[in-house]
C-alpha cells in the first residue's frame, strides 16, 4: 500500500508513528512543512521536518515533543555569554549538530530533499520524508506591538510571544515562487490514498497547500483528515490562534470547511463535535485524541479503514 501523508511537527509526528505501527509494511511518504524553518546563527533549522526524523528515529525528546532525548545547553549558555541574539529560541548541543550538517550540505549546494534524505540515513524514520519544497520558503506572521505594526518570523510570533498579540496576517513568505521537492507530486499520483494527521490546519497543512500544484494532485485522490480540534479547541498548541488570523472558528467544522470539500473526503472527529458535517464529505466519529501508542495506531488504522471504504 502507497501511502501519503503531509505533516507539521508534534501532531503529524506522533500520528505517523501510529500509521507505522499499525501498517508497518506500508510505502509511506510524508510531505513536511518547512514555513517553520529559519535560520539562526549561520544555520539552517527546520524545526517540523527535525521533529519527524527525530520522533520516527527514537532520538526525540518524547515530553517536549521536539528537540533531542537526554539534550544539554552548552553552546547556548556560551553564545548567551557573549550576548548573542536571539536568546528565545532554545537549540540543545545535539540539536546544533543536526543544523551543522544541514547547513554544510546546504552551503555546498545540494537541496533540502537530498540533505533530508542524508540526514535521515542515521536516523532510519521508516518513511520517505520530503520537505515540500527545496526552495526556501518562510512563515511570517504580522502583529502590532510596542514597535508599531510589523512582520515578524513565525518563530519569533509562536516561541517568544507565545502568540500573545493577534496575528492580523499569516503569510508563507516565498510561496508564489516555490515549487515542490522532487517526489512530491510523483508520490501523491502513485498514492493509493492520502491522510492528513491533526496538524495545525493554517501553519502545518495550509502552508504545505500553498505550493504550486500539491492541492490539485491531492484533490485528485481519497484523502482522508483527523481533525486537530475537539469540542472547540486545540488539543496542544496555539492553532486556535491561527485559525482566527484566517477568519476560520477553532472547531472541527471551521477546519473542514476551511480544507473544503474538493479536498477532503473522509472527516474524523472526536464524539464532541458529531454535529460536524459537509456535503461531499463522510464524517466520522472516532477517539480522534493520540493518548498513547495505541490510541494513536488505533486511529491510524480508523482512518485507514475510512479511506479504503471511499476508495
Ligand atoms: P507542530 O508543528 O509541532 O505544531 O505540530 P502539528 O502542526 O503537526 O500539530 C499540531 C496540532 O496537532 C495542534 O493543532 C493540535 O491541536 C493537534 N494535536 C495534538 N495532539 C493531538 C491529539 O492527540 N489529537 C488530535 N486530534 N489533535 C492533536
Ligand atoms: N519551541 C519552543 O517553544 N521554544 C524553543 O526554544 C524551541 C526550540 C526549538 C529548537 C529546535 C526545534 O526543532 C524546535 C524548537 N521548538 C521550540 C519547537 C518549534 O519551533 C515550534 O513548536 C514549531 O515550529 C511550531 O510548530
Ligand atoms: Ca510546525
Ligand atoms: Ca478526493
Amino acid at each position: 500500500m502507497r501511502i501519503v501523508s503531509l505533516a507539521g511537527g508534534i501532531g503529524g509526528a506522533r500520528f505517523l508513528r501510529g500509521l507505522l505501527t499499525a501498517v508497518p509494511d506500508a510505502e509511506i511518504t510524508v510531505i513536511g512543512n518547512t514555513g517553520d524553518d529559519i535560520t539562526l546563527f549561520g544555520l539552517r533549522v527546520c524545526p517540523d521536518l527535525d521533529t519527524i526524523m527525530y520522533t520516527l528515529g527514537g532520538g526525540i525528546d518524547e515530553n517536549q515533543g521536539w528537540g533531542r532525548a537526554k539534550e544539554t545547553h552548552v553552546v547556548k549558555e556560551e553564545l548567551a555569554a557573549y550576548g548573542m541574539e536571539p536568546q528565545w529560541f532554545g537549540l540543545g548541543d545535539r540539536d546544533f549538530a543536526t543544523h551543522i550538517v544541514r547547513t554544510q550540505m546546504l552551503n555546498a549546494g545540494y537541496p533540502l530533499s537530498q540533505v533530508t534524505e542524508a540526514l535521515c540515513t542515521r536516523w532510519q524514520p521508516g518513511v520517505r520524508l520530503l520537505p515540500m519544497s527545496d526552495d526556501r520558503t518562510e512563515t511570517h506572521v504580522v502583529v502590532t506591538d510596542e514597535h508599531g505594526r510589523r512582520a515578524i518570523h513565525f518563530q519569533e510570533w509562536w516561541v517568544r510571544m507565545r502568540a500573545s498579540a493577534p496575528a492580523e496576517e499569516i503569510a508563507l513568505i516565498g510561496a508564489a515562487d516555490a515549487k515542490p521537492a522532487p517526489g512530491v507530486l510523483e508520490a501523491i499520483h502513485g498514492a493509493d490514498l492520502v491522510i492528513l494527521p491533526p496538524s495545525n490546519p493554517v501553519v502545518s497543512i495550509g502552508t504545505i497547500l500553498q505550493i504550486a500544484g500539491i492541492r490539485q494532485a491531492l484533490e485528485a485522490k481519497v484523502v482522508v483528515g483527523v481533525s486537530p480540534i475537539i469540542g472547540g479547541a486545540p488539543v496542544r498548541g496555539m492553532a486556535d490562534a491561527c485559525l482566527a488570523a484566517v477568519g476560520v472558528p477553532a472547531t472541527a467544522q471551521g477546519v473542514l470547511e476551511l480544507y473544503g470539500a474538493s479536498l477532503i473526503d473522509g472527516w474524523l472527529v472526536a464524539e464532541e463535535d458529531r454535529d460536524t458535517r459537509l456535503d461531499g464529505v463522510r464524517v466520522e466519529v472516532r477517539p480522534v485524541l493520540m493518548s498513547d501508542p495505541a490510541a494513536t495506531a488505533a486511529l491510524a488504522q480508523a482512518a485507514l479503514d475510512l479511506a479504503g471504504e471511499l476508495a
